[in-house]
């Protein structure tokens, strides 16, 4: 993939919120913790499909029901991973994806990407909840091309039908039938190739992100949080070498959606500079490009 990052990053300054009284802000941190909470505990409710990385392997279930499912990524390695979620086609295995990563291929076997788990640092988790319809999925790490070495996985998503059939209990088969989507607290949408939002979409503290593609190509988003004093230019220099301390590391986001798909994700994020940059391949005249070096990055300062 290339090795350069935009140079010309809009800046959007949440502390530019005319709305800033004290009585204004009390009350929305009130309203932002209450939703924030019931979007918890909604998402909790939610079928679970945990995944653990190490370098450079994942440890998943082989099986998780359809339907709305939180996604949660442990990274328990030492290197930064991902886990992307990506729906085979019919009779495609996990390891002819792998064949086509391998052979160069930025999207292979005509996977559907839903989305997943974005980029953690070593000992971090990341959260998302999408929507998953019956089939075979591969979990796939292409942070640093890990897939090429092996870093991939196979969940079948079952039906819901299947799985209220199955139920041993009529509270068992209620539960599936009463999941409840995530209440969100901000959206964003992925356009080609901008992120839109209002100025305000995010802040200190728990985030539940409705994230949209609403564009014609597949489209991420990806946070890192940048070192005190470190600007976006800093760490498009250091991704050029990936020479000495990177000036951020990621603190997850929403892997890879298919156009018109989406999906919510789940940001604990303190006080700092945000970069927010899209690292989805885009195939064009000069070779492939990250849509972060197309214009689809920028920060967000949380103070
Ligand atoms: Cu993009």
């Amino acid at each position: 993939m290339p090795q350069t990052m935009p140079l010309r990053i809009p800046r959007i300054a949440a502390r530019n919120d005319p709305t800033r009284s004290p009585v204004f802000s009390a009350a929305v941190v009130f309203l932002i913790a209450c939703s924030a909470r019931q979007a918890d505990n909604a998402a909790r409710e939610l079928p679970l499909l945990r995944i653990e990385a190490r370098d450079l392997s994942f440890t998943v279930a082989t099986e998780v029901a359809a339907g709305l499912t939180r996604i949660r990524l442990v990274n328990s390695g030492t290197v930064w991973h991902e886990a992307l979620v990506t729906r085979l086609p019919d009779g495609v295995t996990a390891e002819a994806y792998m064949a086509g990563a391998r052979a160069g291929d930025e999207f292979p076997v005509n996977a559907v990407d839903f989305g997943g788990p974005g980029l953690v640092a070593a000992t971090d988790s990341s959260e998302v909840v999408v929507e998953l319809e019956p089939g075979r999925y591969a979990i796939v790490c292409w942070s640093e091309n890990h897939v090429k070495a092996g870093m991939i996985a196979q969940v079948i998503a079952v039906s819901d039908d299947a799985i209220k059939s199955s139920a041993t209990t009529s509270a068992a088969a209620q539960a599936a039938d009463s999941v409840v989507a995530p209440t969100s607290t901000g959206e964003v949408r992925l356009e080609d190739f901008r992120f839109v939002h209002d100025s305000g979409v995010l802040h200190q503290g728990s985030n539940v992100l409705r994230v949209r593609n609403t564009g014609q190509r597949p489209h991420d988003m990806t946070i890192f949080k940048l070192e005190p004093g470190r600007t976006a230019q800093d760490f498009g220099q250091w991704y050029a070498t990936k020479q000495g301390a990177p000036p951020g590391k990621p603190v997850g986001g929403m892997n890879t959606l298919a156009p018109a798909h989406d999906g919510w994700l789940f940001l604990d994020l303190p006080a700092g500079n945000y970069l927010v940059v899209c690292g989805t391949p885009e195939p064009t005249a000069k070779g492939v490009q990250l849509h972060a070096q197309m214009g689809m990055a920028e920060v967000i300062e949380l103070r």
